[in-house]
């Protein structure tokens, strides 16, 4: 019997190495990878999460998980391919345009993958009409955007007229994120979320995407 324990604590202390291997040997040994991702890797990243969200580490201590995180996905993850899907819903994320900062929103897409999402990265410097065609492209739930910039944040307001004018607003919900902005924000410009990190971007996603 696999224990999913040591995955997760593999994840949680970032030996990277280690949870590929891991995934590798149970993979092998026939342990289905949709019990991998939800019994090891995704407690792994909650923990990560919980403990970033209590200031109990510090960014290098997320970044080394994501990795490991990242790691045992890629060894996984073909491995899905031919079976159900395990998404908890789909994204599209982008940092908007003018604005060049992704790290945070790289740590907001790990922690989305490492949750369990499919996502869609656009990257950063993202015009309203690429989240628009992903959007049209993709079944997607959701279209997240970060800014760093106060004066990027504008963007987002277009990007959600952009949305609204392809007739897709009322298909999709918005979230943002960022440092100058705010829940307040969001409400003002017509977003239906916000969250200050990427472990409440997991949270407000959640929220967001009614269980099926
Ligand atoms: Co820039 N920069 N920068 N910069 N930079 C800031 C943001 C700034 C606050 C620095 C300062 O003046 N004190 C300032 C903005 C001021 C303002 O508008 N209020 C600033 C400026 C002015 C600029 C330039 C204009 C500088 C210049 O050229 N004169 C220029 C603009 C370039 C552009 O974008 N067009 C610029 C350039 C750069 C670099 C390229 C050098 C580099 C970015 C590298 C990169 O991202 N690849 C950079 C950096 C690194 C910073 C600082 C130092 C750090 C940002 C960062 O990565 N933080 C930043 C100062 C600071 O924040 N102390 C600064 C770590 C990251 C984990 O946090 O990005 O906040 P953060 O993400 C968090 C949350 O915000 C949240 O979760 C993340 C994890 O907790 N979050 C989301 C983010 N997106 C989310 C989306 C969500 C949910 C949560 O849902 C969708």
């Amino acid at each position: 019997m696999p224990v999913f324990e040591d995955l997760a604590n593999m994840i949680i202390t970032g030996q990277h190495s280690a949870a590929a291997e891991w995934a590798e040997t149970e993979l092998s040994n026939g342990t289905p990878p949709e019990d991998i991702i939800e019994k090891g890797m995704i407690p792994g990243m909650d923990e990560i999460g919980r403990r970033w969200k209590d200031q109990e580490i510090h960014m290098p201590e997320v970044l080394i998980a994501a990795r490991a995180m990242k790691a045992a996905m890629a060894i996984v993850k073909p491995q899905l391919q031919n079976s159900a899907d395990t998404s908890r819903g789909s994204v599209v994320i982008g940092t908007v345009k003018g604005d060049l900062h992704d790290i945070g929103k790289n740590l907001v897409v790990m922690m989305l993958e490492g949750a369990g999402y499919t996502v869609h990265d656009l990257g950063n410097d993202v015009p309203p009409e690429a989240f628009v065609k992903a959007t049209e492209e993709n079944d997607v739930d959701i279209v997240a955007m970060s800014a760093l910039l106060t004066t990027t944040v504008p963007m987002m307001t277009e990007t959600i007229e952009a949305l609204k004018e392809a007739e897709l607003r009322t298909k999709v919900k918005v979230m943002i994120g960022g440092a100058p902005v705010s829940d307040e924000l969001a409400k003002q410009i017509g977003a239906d979320g916000y969250a200050p990190d990427g472990a409440s971007a997991v949270d407000a996603i959640s929220a967001l995407i009614p269980a099926s």
